[in-house]
């Protein structure tokens, strides 16, 4: 009787199929775990990812105003204060702008010098500060690559020798405008829509080349709002 045991083909099915189906279930387990794995890792990754992004307000579809704006794409000082005393000027650093001209000193004017007064009444600055090179004062911001900005400055004419002169706009080094400030009692707010490029955006104000006499335009508030 083992003999025939022994020898009985379907109970060795039997053992096969039951060690097959164990290595197939087997098998199973290990791939799901595999994609369990996986995915979990997966998740993980995205979640580290939004993590370090900053949705800021655009997740609600609002756009964010000028001081959000400010704060996401890092403009410093875009009113171009300083502690420049109440009448006077001087020729110094202003926080957050460079100057290519002017061995890199900006002529600031505090409130109400030689009449002048910024709509904030806060300091300013004389774009023209002298004849050493062309004024061309920047600042270095990180606007998103694709999206619309609105930049908006305040400027004012000089009266006197520097009354007709005007200005350039350049962002990252191309002219985007020229403007011709009308006003010279008063600041008036002139607005153009830029767009973020890849890696740090270069914003600046530069005086014309034939108008460089140290005697120039009043700028003011520069600001960022994203569209
Ligand atoms: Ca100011
Ligand atoms: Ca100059
Ligand atoms: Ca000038």
């Amino acid at each position: 009787m083992n003999d025939g045991f022994i020898r009985d083909e379907t109970g060795a099915t039997t053992v096969d199929w039951v060690v097959l189906s164990a290595g197939v279930v087997g098998l199973g387990i290990a791939t799901s775990a595999a994609v369990i794995t996986g995915t979990g890792d997966l998740s993980g990754d995205i979640r580290d990812v939004l993590a370090g992004v900053s949705i800021g307000a655009r997740f609600d579809g609002e756009p964010m105003d000028a001081e959000q704006t400010a704060l996401a794409v890092g403009l410093t000082n875009g009113g171009f204060d300083t502690d420049q005393p109440a009448g006077t000027w001087s020729l110094g650093d202003v926080e957050g702008w460079a100057n290519e001209g002017s061995n890199g000193m900006i002529e600031s004017w505090g409130e109400g010098f030689l009449g002048y007064s910024s709509n904030g009444g806060s300091t300013f600055i004389e774009l023209d500060a002298t004849r050493a090179g062309l004024d061309y004062v920047t600042t270095t911001v990180d606007l998103e690559a694709g999206t619309q900005y609105a930049l908006s400055f305040e400027h004012a004419a000089r009266s006197g020798q520097g009354v007709n002169d005007q200005f350039e706009v350049l962002v990252n080094d191309q002219v985007v405008a020229v403007i011709a400030p009308q006003t010279h009692d008063s600041f008036t707010t002139t607005t153009i829509i830029i767009e973020g490029i890849e890696g740090a955006d270069r914003i600046g104000f530069r005086e014309m080349e034939a108008q460089d006499n140290s005697v120039g335009i009043l700028l003011d508030s520069v600001q960022l709002v994203e569209q």
